[in-house]
C-alpha cells in the first residue's frame, strides 16, 4: 500500500511522541510508527525527573494538564556523603525547579493528545526501513498486520532509540561516534513505600553509590550502584533494602521507608554521541543519536530539546522562511547535548565507586568527598550543579510563539 506524509517519525517514545505533538501544532503532518505494543511502550519503567523547560513546553502546548495535578514539583536535591546530607536549593539559586513525573506518564500523556488529534500512530509495525534520503524522495517501508507500506515524505525523524534503524541505515564514513561504557551499572526498584523525603538524594557511600527517588506519595524509586553484568538472581529483596538502608542512611536517622518492591532491572551506563545528527534529510533525535548516564537525569530531557529544534526548523521549512535552522539541527543540538554528557559524567564520576579504587575507599574515595565537600560547601559550586541539573536555557520558540 502506497502513502504519503510530510514527516515520517520512527518510534514511539518521548522524541516521536512530542514531535509528532510540535508538528501537528504546526499544521504539519507526520505519521509515527512504532515496532512494540502500546502496552509495552506505556509500561516500560525508564526516567522520572523533568527540567522546568520540558514542563514550561508540555504545559505551554496543551499536554500538561496531569504533569500539574499529578507531578511533584522539588526545589532542589539532596547530596549525601560520610553520613550528612547537603542541600542544593535550586529554586534560590537558579529561580527554576525540576518534576519527578514518570516516563511513562508522560508517554501516556503524549499518546492520549495524538489521538485526539487523529493523525496516524501505529503500534506494532514490523521490517520498518528508510531509503531515499540522501535525495530528495525519502521513502519507508513498513508492514502493518501483514500488508506491506509503502511511505513517501518530506523528512525522516529516527526517534527509535539506541537500538533504533535510522542510525545504522546512515552510509558509511558520515557518522563519528564518540563512546565511554563505565565499569557499572544501577540496580533500580519501585516499592509500595511513602518517600521518606521530600526531595531527591544522591548517595556517595563506602559501598557505592545509592540514589532515592519516587514517583508518588505512595510509591518509592531507589537506585543502587552493581556490576554490569550483574545477575539480578542474586538480589533478593532482602539484599537490596540492606544495601540501600546501608548507603543511604545518615547519621541523623534519615533512612528511605521500606515496602514491597514490585519493579526491578539493571541498566548499564553508557556515554554516546554520533556526529552528525543529520544525513540528507534523515535526522536523529533523542536516544537514537546520544545516550547519558543516568546519574544527571538528562536523556528524557536532552530528547525533548532536540525535537523542540527540529519542529521548529521543519515549521521555518514549511512556512517558507527557508532551510537554514534544518541545514543547522545537528551543531545546534550537539552544544546543548555535549554539556549534558559534561554533566551527566562528572555527577557519575563524582558519586561512583571506580573499579580501580579497590579496596574501597582508596585514594578516588578520598578525592570524590573532597570534591563534595567544595560542591556542598561553596556557592558557585552549588550554583554551577543548579543550572546544569534544572536544565541550560533553550532559547526556540514554541508553536504560537512565532511572529
Ligand atoms: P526511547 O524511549 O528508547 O524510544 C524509542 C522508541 O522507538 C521504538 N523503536 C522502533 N520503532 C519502529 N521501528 C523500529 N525499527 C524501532 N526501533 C525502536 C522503541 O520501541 C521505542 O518505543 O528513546 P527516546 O524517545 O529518544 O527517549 C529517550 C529516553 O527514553 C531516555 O533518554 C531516558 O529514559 C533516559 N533516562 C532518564 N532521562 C531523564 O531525562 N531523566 C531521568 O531521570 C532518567 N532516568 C533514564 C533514567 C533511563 C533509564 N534506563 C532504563 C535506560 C533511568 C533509567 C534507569
Ligand atoms: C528516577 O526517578 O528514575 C531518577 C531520578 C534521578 C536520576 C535518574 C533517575 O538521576
Amino acid at each position: 500500500m502506497s502513502e504519503q506524509t510530510q514527516v515520517a517519525i520512527i518510534g514511539a517514545g518521548p522524541a516521536g511522541l512530542l514531535l509528532g505533538h510540535l508538528l501537528h501544532l504546526y499544521g504539519i503532518d507526520s505519521v509515527i510508527l512504532e515496532n512494540r505494543s502500546e502496552e509495552y511502550v506505556v509500561e516500560r519503567v525508564r526516567a522520572g525527573v523533568l527540567e522546568q523547560h520540558v514542563v514550561d513546553m508540555m504545559v505551554a502546548t496543551g499536554v500538561g494538564e496531569r504533569l500539574q495535578r499529578e507531578g511533584l514539583r522539588h526545589g532542589g536535591v539532596y547530596l549525601a556523603f560520610q553520613g550528612k546530607r547537603h542541600r542544593i536549593d535550586f529554586e534560590e539559586l537558579t529561580g527554576k525547579s525540576i518534576w519527578v513525573y514518570g516516563q511513562n506518564e508522560v508517554v501516556r500523556d503524549l499518546i492520549d493528545a495524538r489521538r485526539a488529534t487523529g493523525r496516524p500512530l501505529r503500534f506494532e509495525v514490523s521490517g520498518v526501513l528508510v531509503a531515499g534520503f540522501e535525495g530528495d524522495q525519502p521513502v519507508v517501508h513498513y508492514i502493518d498486520n501483514g500488508v506491506e507500506h509503502e511511505l513517501r515524505c518530506d523528512f525522516i525523524a529516527g526517534c527509535g532509540g539506541f537500538h533504533g534503524i535510522c542510525r545504522p541505515s546512515f552510509p558509511a564514513g558520515v557518522l563519528a561516534a564518540y563512546e565511554r561504557v563505565h565499569p557499572f551499572g544501577w540496580l533500580g526498584i519501585l516499592a509500595h513505600a511513602a518517600p521518606s523525603s521530600d526531595e531527591l538524594v544522591y548517595s556517595l557511600h563506602e559501598r557505592g553509590f545509592a540514589l532515592f527517588s519516587m514517583r508518588s506519595p505512595s510509591v518509592t524509586r531507589l537506585y543502587l550502584q552493581c556490576d554490569p553484568d550483574e545477575d539480578l538472581s542474586n538480589w533478593s529483596d532482602d539484599r537490596i533494602w540492606g544495601e540501600l538502608q546501608s548507603r543511604l542512611a545518615t547519621d541523623d536517622g534519615w533512612r528511605p521507608n521500606i515496602g514491597t518492591i514490585f519493579q526491578k532491572g539493571i541498566t548499564p551506563m553508557r556515554s554516546f554521541v554520533v556526529e552528525p545528527m543529520q544525513c540528507g534529510r534523515l535526522f536523529l533525535a533523542g536516544d537514537s543519536a546520544h545516550i547519558v548516564p543516568p546519574t544527571g537525569a538528562k536523556g528524557l530531557n536532552l530528547a525533548a530539546a532536540d525535537v523542540r529544534v527540529l519542529s521548529d526548523a521543519l515549521w521555518r521549512h514549511y512556512s517558507g522562511r527557508g532551510d537554514g535552522a534544518l541545514q543547522e539541527y545537528s551543531e545546534t543540538s550537539l552544544r546543548r547535548v555535549w554539556k549534558a554528557q559534561r554533566f551527566s559524567w562528572w555527577m557519575t564520576s563524582m558519586l561512583h565507586l571506580g573499579a580501580q579504587d579497590a579496596p574501597f575507599a582508596g585514594f578516588d574515595y578520598r578525592r570524590q568527598v573532597a570534591e563534595l565537600d567544595y560542591v556542598t560547601g561553596s556557592r558557585a559550586g552549588m550554583t554551577s550543579l543548579a543550572e546544569n541539573y534544572v536544565g541550560l536555557p533553550i532559547n526556540v520558540p514554541l508553536p504560537g510563539a512565532h511572529r
